[in-house]
């Protein structure tokens, strides 16, 4: 049997579809801007967000860095959640290649931050102070339970960033995650963010890729910081296939993906010694404690490993678990039984 790998959402291998259409994709060289397939998917992204143009990137890592590249200049300060993503697994990217200074206010559980913390964190205009110039959210948020932020909160926390003078950019790695959780269109989302990233990797299930969006200004200063990154790629339309397919086909699935979620928390939090969740699930990641700690979420993951289940320890007794394409509800049981067992 081959090992029900949970670590992430990173690992969903390319549809036969997706497989099909690259090798058919029609291509030229992108750097150019002579690619139909990646301006077809720029196209597409672009509509999906309700921005006027996107850009094709190489990972959601690059997709941030490109972003606050264009936001901020060397000395400049993004305000951001101390769980966010930049913040914990970009190799402080922002500052080591942009020379952007970092600067962190608590991320509440489910991910948002509180309105009154950004407002407090704006720099006053002051020759000792970098200047505040970019917020960062995260939708889904990743560490915290892969919550998804409502409309209502993005259109709040807007407010406060146009009174504040703050940009916004939103890390929709898993946007496509959040817009299926709330029942809300992609687009409205972000409709109040300056630019917006997402993942076409990861439970969209394409190979490679991600997308940045914003105005046609802003994603002609990206396509600039794209290339200086070393990001250019030539016919990269065998890739923008995969995507299309990716946003055509598998956005609507994901909820099959929240519902396995919400499977697997019942059944961790059912067996003794673990601790999840279920009632803070709403996408499809799973974070889970070990409470009795009698072992660590290093040791249990390795022993899991061995008996063909893979999670993520992230923390010394927290391990995150991933639901996505194409485990099954009989998947989650079969793991759920691994765990029990080894446990
Ligand atoms: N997240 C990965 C790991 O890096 C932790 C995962 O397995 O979840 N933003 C968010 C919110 C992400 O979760 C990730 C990837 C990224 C950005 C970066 O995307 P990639 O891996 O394409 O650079």
């Amino acid at each position: 049997m081959p090992p029900i790998d949970l670590r992430s959402d990173t690992v969903t291998p390319p549809t036969e579809r997706m497989r099909k259409a690259m090798a058919e994709a029609e291509v030229g060289d992108d750097v150019y801007g002579e690619d139909p397939t990646v301006r077809q998917l720029e196209d597409l992204a672009a509509e999906r967000t309700g921005k006027e143009a996107a850009l094709l990137v190489a990972s959601g890592t690059m997709a941030n860095l490109v972003c606050q590249l264009v936001h901020c200049g060397r000395g400049d300060e993004i305000i951001l959640g101390d769980q966010s993503h930049i913040f914990y697994y970009e190799q402080g990217g922002s500052a080591a290649i942009g020379g952007i200074h970092p600067r962190t206010v608590p991320n509440r559980p489910d991910g948002t931050i509180d309105l009154q913390a950004i407002e407090a964190a704006v720099r006053a205009d002051d020759v000792h102070f970098p200047r505040s110039r970019l917020l960062v959210l995260e939708n889904t948020h990743n560490r915290c339970n892969g919550s998804p932020l409502s409309a209502d909160y993005m259109d709040r926390v807007a407010a406060t960033a146009d009174r504040c003078g703050l940009k916004i950019h939103v890390d929709g790695a898993r946007l496509f995650n959040a817009a299926v959780a709330l029942a809300c269109p992609a687009a409205d989302l972000v409709a109040r963010a300056d630019s917006v990233s997402f993942c076409l990797s990861k439970g969209l299930s394409a190979p490679v890729g991600s997308m940045v969006c914003g105005s046609r200004e802003f994603v002609a200063e990206a396509r600039r910081a794209r290339k200086v990154l070393g990001g250019g790629m030539r016919q990269a339309g065998i890739i923008a296939a995969a995507g299309i397919v990716a946003l055509t086909e598998m956005v609507d699935r994901l909820a099959e993906d929240h519902a396995n979620a919400r499977r697997l928390a019942e059944g961790l939090d059912g067996i003794e010694g673990l601790a999840a969740d279920p009632a803070a699930v709403h996408t499809n990641i799973v974070f889970f404690e070990i409470t009795d700690r009698r072992t660590t979420a290093a040791a249990l993951a390795a022993a899991l490993a061995e008996a063909g289940v893979l999670v993520l320890a992230l923390d010394p007794f927290r391990l995150r678990a991933v639901t996505h394409y194409p485990l099954t509800g009989d998947d989650i049981d079969r793991a759920l039984a691994v765990v029990g067992k080894v446990l």
